[in-house]
């Protein structure tokens, strides 16, 4: 017979215990948002050094994607919202998603 106070507490050790899900912060191309832009984002919100956020930028210029990092959900959401904010506020296309990694 199942004790539902006994798998409550077992249930929640286990949420304890569980690494947090991962979420991807996925970039997308666009023909129109400037790519000087996109690496000031890039620096801007996600700390990225110069070099790497050029990377990025022409990883996405070039395949149509790339990810800006992997962070826990209430992080990558916030930064993918600063993304569309900035994009949004200059008047630029530029798109972001969040994904479970
Ligand atoms: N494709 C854009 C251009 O040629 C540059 C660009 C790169 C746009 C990355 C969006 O996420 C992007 N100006």
């Amino acid at each position: 017979m199942s004790n539902t106070k006994t798998q409550t507490v077992s249930q929640n050790q286990e949420t304890m215990l569980r690494p947090p899900k991962r979420y991807k912060v996925v970039l997308l191309n666009d023909d129109y948002t400037p790519m000087d832009f996109v690496v000031a984002v890039l620096i801007d919100v996600f700390h990225l050094p110069h070099t790497q956020a050029i990377a990025i930028m022409l990883m996405v210029h070039e395949s149509g994607r790339g990810v800006c990092g992997v962070f826990q959900k209430d992080i990558a959401e916030t930064r993918c919202n600063q993304v569309l904010s900035r994009a949004e506020a200059a008047g630029f296309p530029l798109q972001c998603l969040v994904e479970e990694a």
